[in-house]
């Protein structure tokens, strides 16, 4: 029961956050997620790509990890980053690009790492975080350091040449990574379907190469958890890789200005049926948790509310930060 609760929290705490950053993103909503007459400044420039609905991945995945093991992420990274352990409000801070978000407020939403926890980073570069990860677990093995290094990616990675390179190096030197799909069934604003040869595919080109995988509904959370559980126990007793495909449904459009017109409104609809928190909620009412539930909405609305109203107080860099972590390439190389 404790960990139903645990996994609803880190849920219902992503699922805040990506409400608060969509709604900063368009103006309009004021903090709380309520709608407003007032039109409040869009305070996140540019789009941003939410994690909406696959919040039962992230969670499931991360309550088996500490902060010793490594993760990598995608261009939707919110909710691994947060299930990681990063702090919401350095997290808005970039948002908002302030000084005190994690890239000094020059990175945004795709750049987020912390190292502190673990967290190597989200990723725009689709599948780029698997070789990453794997070069992370190699370092791990050569360095004999007891941890794991794991990788979310999206359907729409396993097309691409990485997805191979990485998973045939882990196997080959038998490391500790986990792969884990998040698949939402859709790759931006086009149907992975279509376009991706064989069936189940991101497990069995995994399979192909003797690389353990297990599929799971990736909305139902202690599902999610139990199969992480299983495979990440075989990782760190040093049985090589794994794989995880998790089916979800990314509830948004690919990024917050996309009303995502090119899906037809019954499946998402019925999706929306099948949301990950509202099932989990359903759970802990049936199992006489519903007070302890709405504490821990309670609860993360007001740290999301805090870490909002921080973000919209805090300063912007400074003029002469557009100079810092920028790469030198010395006296005269343009001349
Ligand atoms: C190497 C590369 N090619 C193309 C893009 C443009 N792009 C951004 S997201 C995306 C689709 C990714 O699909 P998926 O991995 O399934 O993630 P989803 O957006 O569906 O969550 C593409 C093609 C990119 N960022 N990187």
């Amino acid at each position: 029961m404790t960990e139903l609760l645990d996994l609803y929290r880190t849920m219902v705490r992503i699922r805040a956050f990506e409400d608060a950053a969509e709604a900063a993103s368009q103006g309009g909503v004021s903090w709380g997620g309520a709608a407003t007459d007032q039109a409040s400044p869009v305070h996140v420039k540019g789009p941003l790509h939410l994690s909406t609905g696959q919040e039962a991945v992230a969670a499931g995945v991360c309550q088996h990890l500490t902060a010793r093991d490594l993760l990598t992420s995608t261009h939707r990274g919110h909710g691994h980053t947060l299930a990681k352990g990063a702090d919401a409000t350095r997290m808005m801070c970039e948002l908002f690009g302030r000084a005190s978000g994690y890239n000094g407020g020059k990175g945004g939403s795709m750049h987020i790492a912390d190292f502190s926890v673990g967290m190597l980073g989200a990723n725009g570069v689709v599948t780029a975080g698997l070789p990453i990860a794997v070069g992370a677990a190699h370092a791990l093995k050569l360095q004999r350091i007891d941890a794991i290094a794991v990788s979310f990616f999206g359907d729409g990675a396993i097309n691409r040449g990485p997805f191979l390179e990485a998973l045939n190096w882990a196997q080959v030197y038998q490391l500790p990574v986990l792969f884990v799909c998040e698949d939402n069934r859709i790759s931006a604003t086009t149907r992975s379907a279509p376009m991706t040869a064989g069936t189940q595919a991101a497990s069995a080109r995994a399979e192909s190469l003797g690389i353990a995988a297990t599929r799971v509904d990736g909305n139902d959370v202690e599902a999610v958890s139990e199969a992480a559980r299983a495979l990440i126990a075989e990782v760190r007793a040093g049985g090589g890789p794994r794989l995880l495909h998790a089916l979800t449904y990314r509830q948004k459009g690919h990024v917050s200005v996309d009303p995502a017109t090119y899906r037809d409104p019954r499946e998402v609809a019925q999706a929306l049926k099948d949301d990950p928190i509202a099932r989990a909620r359903e759970r802990l009412h049936a199992r006489g948790q519903a007070e302890p539930a709405a504490r821990i909405e309670a609860e993360a609305r007001a740290e999301i509310d805090a870490a909002l109203t921080a973000a919209a107080a805090a300063p912007l860099p400074a003029a002469s930060a557009a100079y810092t972590d920028v790469l030198t390439l010395g006296e005269g190389f343009w001349k």
